[in-house]
């Protein structure tokens, strides 16, 4: 009877464990699997940046992001030269079969500038996902605190 008790407590434990970390959306389309999406800002900046994980089963690429809560959004890098590391603007960001992709701080991010709407912790945007080969993914993505957003993401 301890045993099926201890059992139960650690079935619960994981459970609870598992939802703490979920804060993400998740969703498929067409081979595509983007996970633990989320958005992230700082006060007054007007700009989110959107940081998830990706695969796919097909070799595929991801080629542009849209939102209705801002002007412009667009894929990033950061590369870092002669020590100083700054975003650029990419066309694509590739996706080869079974290999996990990461957008986060310090690498590959979508960029949401000139934001259209009050966006606050807590609330969720639309993003789509489009992709070359298996087409949109719209979700709607959880805003949250950076530091949330890197220990979700840390690779
Ligand atoms: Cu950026």
């Amino acid at each position: 009877m301890t045993a099926v008790r201890n059992t139960l407590l650690g079935l619960t434990l994981l459970l609870a464990t598992a939802c703490a970390r979920r804060i993400g959306a998740n969703g498929t389309v067409a081979g595509v699997t983007v996970t633990d999406a989320v958005a992230w800002g700082f006060p007054g900046s007007g700009s989110l940046t959107v940081g998830c994980r990706m695969e796919s089963t097909a070799p595929d690429s991801l080629i542009g992001v849209s939102t209705p809560v801002a002007a412009h959004a667009q894929l990033h890098n950061v590369v870092t030269a002669n020590g100083i590391s700054r975003m650029v603007p990419i066309s694509a960001i590739s996706l080869p079969p079974q290999s996990s992709v990461r957008l986060g701080a310090g690498g590959y991010h979508v960029m949401l500038d000139s934001l259209t709407a009050q966006v606050a912790v807590g609330d969720s945007v639309a993003v789509t996902w489009d992709f070359a080969r298996a087409g949109k993914l719209t979700l709607y993505v959880p805003v949250v605190k950076f530091g949330d957003a890197q220990d979700l993401l840390k690779q």
